[in-house]
């Protein structure tokens, strides 16, 4: 396959003025008139005129009138085009009914729905499909369907047909439509500046209950969006779409934003708190794009991190706003280390900007979407508060209309500042996460923190230079009073120390608070100084991380033999801190996680030493059980504080209460059989509580029953019985996940057409790491095969579950050889997806 990179980036020869399409829909014969104006781009020295097009078969193409024969390739066509401005018009015709890559137009329970980031649009016309060329466009939809949707306003409709005008210019990756038999949940919003808004989420007729609370995040969004960021919404309509076969979670097309309908459809008894919590953050994510994204797009895919990192920092700040700001921090830290630090630290490793790629879709990865966020907060952190609102206002002030580049989106913020951002810039090309070591030294009321980073090298980057690291460092007194509040530290050289003068006393040092840069940090600290900065941290952030850090150390003395058993002391410590009432329910729960088995192997590869799935395993086990043991005499009371009597909210507040109450039923079933998990799954009147009863049946062993009854209870329900599905692989025994997994796949509700089922089953083995990683390789084997199944089908789904694999190398010899072995076979298969193909050839390396 053909590598692209961004340092050959030049600008298409010809503008678009504007696009007319004229789609007749048919299952298997859908033609698509285009109409299009041209004219040469006086930016522009080349004159190539190149459309995209893919599994398109033209019927005819005319320039100014005259019929034209252009030349033909599988990747779009070329033709010779008049000097000045010109109408190109051609027809194509397309089969949506058997498009399963679900990638350009598609269709998905009857419905016609499209999906055109990055590359799809080339799937519905000729085209330059790239996001540099921005267009109006005027959209006229025929068929026999109740519901005919496209980007923009609507203009006119009548019986079979319905035209839609956008008047921003949008690249073609924005283009969105959808046709069917659906039924809306209506609604209105009145913007800023007193303008009407008509605001609809379409669904399948069914599914009209599971609409409010997405309809209610919505509204949420476009008035934080407008009170935050002074963002407007800027069209006479929004609709939102729910599809059950979908790729991603959702797509901001303008005005027409296309979700999964995992992402958008909730009710208290078929949803979980956790998917109220995803739902409200993706509303307000794809809403966001409005303006970071749509009305400000990239200039190439190269600069995807621009309207990513961009807009999950927005979405983040939004949840941060709307729930527990200290609660959604740490869900994201925990997020970043299961997805993006292991991305990073291994061979699929890339800058936030990439700088080459064979297959754009393999680039939407975390460490594009959340370690760019996670720049767009150091950035902050760095500028101030004030100074960031600043450099927004002028950001979209400047820039508005256009499609742009990470040089562009710095370069505001070097304006509104002063300040040369040329290192910082480092944080978009250095690929790698950063581990930062701290040293410690009190001397005549000084205290120094010296600190030194270090990247190690990723593909393609043997040498890697200094980064800006923002670290938020505050100074505790031994009696836990802070003598010196949060203080932000810069540090710009490989090693930099920093001094606190005028001490009375050594003080305690809680390093990196907020997690405020994402990087690996290694502080030699003593037991007893975590212990004390879990009782008196007053960063909720480092109480926590102090807290996890001990789970950790306790977890890997188990793993490696240096201690028999979890250190009791330390689980006496944080009883003392989980009892506490005075503190959220939510941050608690949180408190009672550990790291997961992936983390832990990671942290042991990282100290030198080989990971073993099965003592990760077994060590995790243990510590769950003893810490149950030991707690049992607190558990009964602690569970009475978490009981909600009001009726269902899944507001922060229920919802803090309903996750300390699933860990604690988590321990309780480790010493009563399950008894109390049976009684909450047989009384629960909400998703939340009867699928955390049903995890802990299924984690001791005794969820036959429940599984019965939860399969005919919600066997109608495809969004629940992926709960189902993925729940029996995930919480199996690891030497039954891979049976458990080939069980289910024949199960007359699998169906490996639809991304949410293919994960929730492969997903799951995957998630469960002494499962996945059997000694035999089965695990390895399941996965290989059916990846390669479903690339055939569905390459970008089979292309991102391939990572599945990409941290091969931490694990023993054998494992190594086997999970090559799996790679190897996949990348051998005859007629391997581009997509795929690049994915296991970068983990191969
Ligand atoms: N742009 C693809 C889906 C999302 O990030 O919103
Ligand atoms: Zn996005």
């Amino acid at each position: 396959p053909q590598t692209v990179y961004l340092a050959d980036y030049t600008p298409f020869g010809y503008g678009v003025e504007d696009v007319h399409l004229t789609v007749r829909l048919d299952p298997g014969k859908t033609r698509v008139q285009s109409r299009i104006r041209f004219a040469p781009n006086p930016e522009a020295q080349d004159r190539d005129f190149f459309l995209h097009g893919e599994e398109l078969t033209l019927l005819w193409a005319k320039i100014d009138g005259a019929a034209v024969t252009p030349q033909l390739s599988d990747q779009g066509l070329r033709c010779t085009v008049p000097d000045g401005p010109f109408i190109w018009e051609a027809e194509v015709e397309i089969a949506p009914e058997s498009n399963t890559a679900l990638e350009g137009l598609y269709m998905s329970n009857g419905m016609y729905c499209t999906q055109c980031e990055a590359e799809g649009f080339r799937k519905i016309t000729f085209y330059p499909d790239r996001p540099d060329v921005m267009a109006v466009f005027t959209v006229r939809i025929e068929g026999p369907h109740p519901v005919l949707l496209s980007n923009g306003n609507p203009v006119d409709s009548g019986e079979g047909w319905a035209e839609w005008h956008d008047p921003w210019p949008k690249p073609a990756y924005l283009f969105a439509l959808v046709a069917g038999d659906l039924v809306n949940h209506p609604d209105r919003f009145t913007t800023m500046s007193g303008k009407e808004v008509e605001l609809n989420i379409w669904v399948r007729p069914g599914d009209e209950g599971k609409c409010a609370f997405g309809m209610q995040a919505l509204k949420a969004s476009m008035r934080w969006d407008e009170e935050v960021y002074g963002r407007e919404y800027d069209l006479d309509i929004f609709n939102v779409v729910a599809v059950d076969d979908f790729n991603m979670g959702a797509m901001e097309n303008k005005g027409l934003n296309i979700f999964n309908s995992a992402a958008v459809l909730a009710s208290p008894e078929t949803s979980t708190d956790a998917n109220f919590e995803r739902i409200e953050a993706i509303i307000a994510h794809e809403y966001f794009h409005n303006w970071t994204g749509n009305r400000i797009t990239c200039r190439d895919w190269f600069q995807l991190c621009l309207k990513e990192g961009l807009t999950v920092y927005r979405d983040s700040e939004f949840t941060s706003d709307m729930r527990s700001a200290p609660v959604k921090r740490i869900g994201d830290v925990i997020d970043l280390r299961a997805r993006q630090f292991p991305e990073d630290q291994g061979p699929l490793s890339h800058p936030v900007r990439p700088e080459s790629f064979q297959e754009i879709n393999n680039f939407y990865t975390a460490t594009v979407y959340e370690k760019g966020a996670e720049v767009i907060g150091m950035l902050k952190r760095l500028v101030g508060d004030e100074v960031y609102a600043k450099a927004l206002t002028l950001y979209f002030d400047r820039h508005d209309g256009q499609a742009c580049t990470i040089e562009d989106w710095l370069k505001v913020f070097e304006d509104v500042t002063g300040r040369d951002l040329t290192q910082f810039k480092r944080w978009y090309s250095q690929s790698g996460t950063p581990h930062l070591q701290v040293a410690e030294r009190f001397e005549n009321g000084t205290f120094t923190l010296t600190f030194k980073q270090r990247t190690p090298p990723t593909p393609g980057q043997d040498e890697k230079l200094p980064q800006v690291l923002p670290i938020a460092v505050g100074l505790l007194s031994p009696s836990g009073d802070e003598v010196v509040p949060t203080t932000l530290l810069e540090m710009t050289e490989a090693e930099q120390s920093f001094d606190f003068g005028g001490l009375s006393e050594r003080p305690v040092a809680s390093v990196l608070r907020g997690f405020s840069a994402p990087v690996v940090l290694e502080r030699a600290a003593s037991r007893q100084e975590r212990l004390f900065l879990l009782a008196h941290d007053t960063d909720p952030f480092n109480r926590w991380e102090a807290n996890r850090a001990l789970a950790q150390e306790s977890l890997i003395a188990s793993i490696t033999g240096a201690e028999a058993g979890p250190d009791t002391a330390w689980l006496s410590a944080l009883l003392e801190v989980v009892k506490n009432a005075a503190q959220d329910p939510a941050y608690r729960a949180l408190l009672l996680g550990l790291p997961s088995q992936s983390e832990l192997a990671q942290a042991l590869h990282q100290r030198g030493v080989t990971p073993d799935p099965d003592s990760i395993h077994a060590a995790a086990e243990a510590h769950r059980q003893t810490r149950a043991e030991l707690w049992q005499a607190d558990l009964p009371m602690l569970a009475r504080e978490t009981e909600v009597t009001a009726p269902f909210r899944p507001d922060a507040e229920q919802a803090g209460k309903r996750a300390l109450g699933s860990s604690l039923l988590a321990m309780q079933s480790r010493l009563d059989g399950g008894a109390a998990a049976q009684a909450q799954f047989d009384g629960a009147d909400n998703m939340t509580a009867q699928l955390s009863a049903l995890t802990s049946l299924i984690t001791i062993g005794a969820a036959d029953s429940a599984l019965r009854a939860f399969e005919k209870q919600w066997r109608h329900d495809r969004l629940v019985m992926d709960k189902w599905f993925g729940v029996q692989i995930a919480y199996a025994p690891p030497a039954m996940a891979v049976e458990m997994a080939g069980l289910l796949t024949e199960h007359p509700a699998f169906d490996m057409k639809n991304p949410n089922r293919f994960r929730a089953v492969f997903g799951a083995l995957a998630g469960n790491h002494a499962g996945f990683h059997r000694a035999d390789g089965a695990g390895y084997d399941q996965l290989a095969d059916w990846l390669i199944k479903l690339d055939a089908k569905n390459p970008q789904t089979a292309a991102r579950m391939c990572s599945a694999f990409q941290t091969w190398r931490r694990y023993d010899a054998d494992r190594q050889a086997r999970m090559r072995a799996a790679l190897t076979r996949i990348a051998d298969t005859p007629g391997l997806s581009r997509d795929s193909t690049e994915m296991v050839t970068r983990m191969l390396g």
